[in-house]
């Protein structure tokens, strides 16, 4: 089995396969100091970490994650606070930056054994749809390489290359720009306030999300093809303070700006998530914009609804829920997407190329957000689809 890409869905894949006694290989692009320091997500919903703790995998974000249930919203004169860890189902997210969780998947991987080469990079899987696929490889000085295997997984996320090595017409995508850029910022400062904070502004969205009690992530809306370069740290601050309504709600607790990036919401599914050996998994599988905070939460479910249908093929010879792999991502994938858009169009001020920026949607954004305020019912279909899947 070869694995492509060492994010949250390929080391989740290779833990488990390695346990059930599947040789494996991962293919990895980058270097282990970069895999382990790339800073993404960092929200990790109760269902996920159950996933990682049926095998295991959990004792990091048990250990050192912070257990989290409240979401603030921030209007026009107004906010409100919702409980969501005591709505829905009772669930909560633990809040566990994706770079620690990568760091410990890839330390139990290698304490087990398994295989992992860094810097290189997957050019192409050839032969997909017959039994012996190839992935031709590079390394970091150019040379080429190639590896052979029954089945092959791509984890290599959107732009990698089993998305690339897929023939016209084999899969159908379904793809949608959202419309809204959001500038990803990384603080080194302890979080605002002691929930998530979504403000809902005329200029824009802006986000706080904690990620440790040192680092705190925050978002705001930006003209889409702007660069993030241009945003110095006090105009960022002074941005923040005005969305977030500090002058109202409380003083941000301010530091160094460590990470910008420019992202613009989008989604982007492949359906089926198969031709022939070849799997995807993760942001390969289907991309979703961060503004549910999906993506890596779903990863980590594909990634064993994957390794049990592959367990089932080559140890027991069933080849049924490995043809179920597809249609099972799926349902959860359109969940989360359904989710998704269901945010964006909670959060931003006119929305721009999706429904054309309008007075009427921003009519129909304040309804939805005072129908969250007011109606238990959207509170509890919130919290439930807000931390499940
Ligand atoms: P990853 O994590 O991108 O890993 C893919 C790996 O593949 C490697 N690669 C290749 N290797 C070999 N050959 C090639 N040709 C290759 N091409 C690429 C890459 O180097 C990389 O190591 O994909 P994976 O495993 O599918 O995991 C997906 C998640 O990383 C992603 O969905 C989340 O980060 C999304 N996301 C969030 N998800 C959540 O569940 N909760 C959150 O709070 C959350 N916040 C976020 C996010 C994503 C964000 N960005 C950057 C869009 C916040 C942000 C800002």
């Amino acid at each position: 089995m070869v694995i492509l890409g060492a994010g949250p869905a390929g080391l989740v894949l290779g833990n488990l396969l390695l346990a059930a006694g599947i040789d494996c290989v991962i293919l990895e692009r980058s270097a282990r100091e970069h895999v382990q320091a790339r800073a993404r997500a960092g929200y990790l919903a109760e269902h996920t970490v159950r996933v990682l703790d049926r095998h295991g995998l959990a004792e990091g974000v048990r250990r050192r994650g912070q257990r989290h249930g409240v979401c603030e919203f921030r209007t026009e004169g107004d906010r409100f606070r919702l409980d969501y860890g005591l709505l829905g189902k009772g669930e909560q997210h633990i809040v566990y930056p994706q770079h620690e969780l990568v760091t410990d998947l890839l330390a139990h991987y290698l304490a087990a054994g398994g295989r992992i080469r860094f810097e290189a990079e997957a050019v192409e899987v050839r032969g997909a749809d017959g039994t012996r696929p190839v992935v031709e490889v590079r390394d970091a000085d150019g040379r080429p390489g190639r590896w052979r295997a029954r089945y092959v997984a791509g984890c290599d996320g959107r732009h990698g290359a089993a998305r690339r090595s897929l023939p016209a017409g084999a899969v159908r995508r379904h793809q949608r720009d959202h419309g809204v850029t959001w500038l990803g910022l990384l603080a080194e400062a302890p979080p605002s306030l002691d929930a998530v904070g979504y403000a809902i502004h005329p200029r824009g969205f802006a986000g706080h999300m904690a990620r440790s009690p040192e680092v705190t992530r925050y978002y705001l809306q930006v003209a889409r093809g702007s660069a993030a370069e241009v945003w110095s740290e006090d105009r960022i601050w002074e941005e923040l303070a005005l969305r977030l309504r500090a002058a109202d709600h409380g003083p941000l607790r301010c530091g160094p700006i460590s990470q910008r990036t420019v992202v613009d919401l989008e989604s982007d599914v492949l359906e089926p998530l198969r031709h022939g050996s070849l799997f995807l998994v993760g942001d390969a599988a289907g991309l979703i914009s961060p503004s549910a905070a999906k993506g890596a939460n779903l990863a980590v479910v594909e990634a064993e609804i994957l390794a049990l249908g592959l367990t089932a093929a080559l140890r027991h010879s069933d080849p049924a829920p490995l043809d179920r792999y597809s249609a099972r991502c799926l349902a959860y994938i359109w969940r989360a997407q359904e989710f998704s858009q269901w945010m964006i169009r909670l959060l931003h001020a006119d929305p721009e190329g999706v429904d054309g920026g309008s007075l009427f949607q921003d009519r129909l954004r304040h309804s939805r957000i005072e129908t969250l305020r007011t109606s238990r019912t959207q509170q509890d279909w919130f919290a439930e689809n807000y931390v499940g899947l």
